[in-house]
């Protein structure tokens, strides 16, 4: 019986774990490798997120991370550096064939 409750408490931890949220910034203006990364230090020195990519071939910049991102401020940063934030979406991100038990 005990190894069930334990199994319980993983499989709710795990989930916890697991629900990120994932924001998709369209950024106009990135023209190369060298914008791409510009995008990603900017959005990795103010935020705590898991993952960010961006691409200049897209117009567009993906964030993987546990909390929201603060579209007004966004919208104020990106332009400092000089491109524009013009929409975004942002949904629930689960990351897919991940689950283990114990740890
Ligand atoms: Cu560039």
């Amino acid at each position: 019986m005990q190894g069930i409750f334990r199994m319980d408490f993983v499989i709710a931890n795990q989930k916890k774990v697991n629900a990120m949220i994932k924001t998709t910034l369209k950024i106009d203006g990135m023209m190369c490798g060298m914008c791409e990364s510009h995008m990603n230090d900017l959005i990795r020195k103010n935020f705590q997120v898991k993952k960010v990519t961006s691409s200049a071939k897209e117009g567009e910049t993906v964030i993987i991370s546990d909390n929201e991102i603060d579209i007004p401020w966004a919208k104020k940063e990106i332009k400092e550096i000089g491109y524009e934030l013009v929409s975004y979406k942002s949904e629930p991100y689960e990351k897919k064939g991940f689950f283990h038990f114990g740890k």
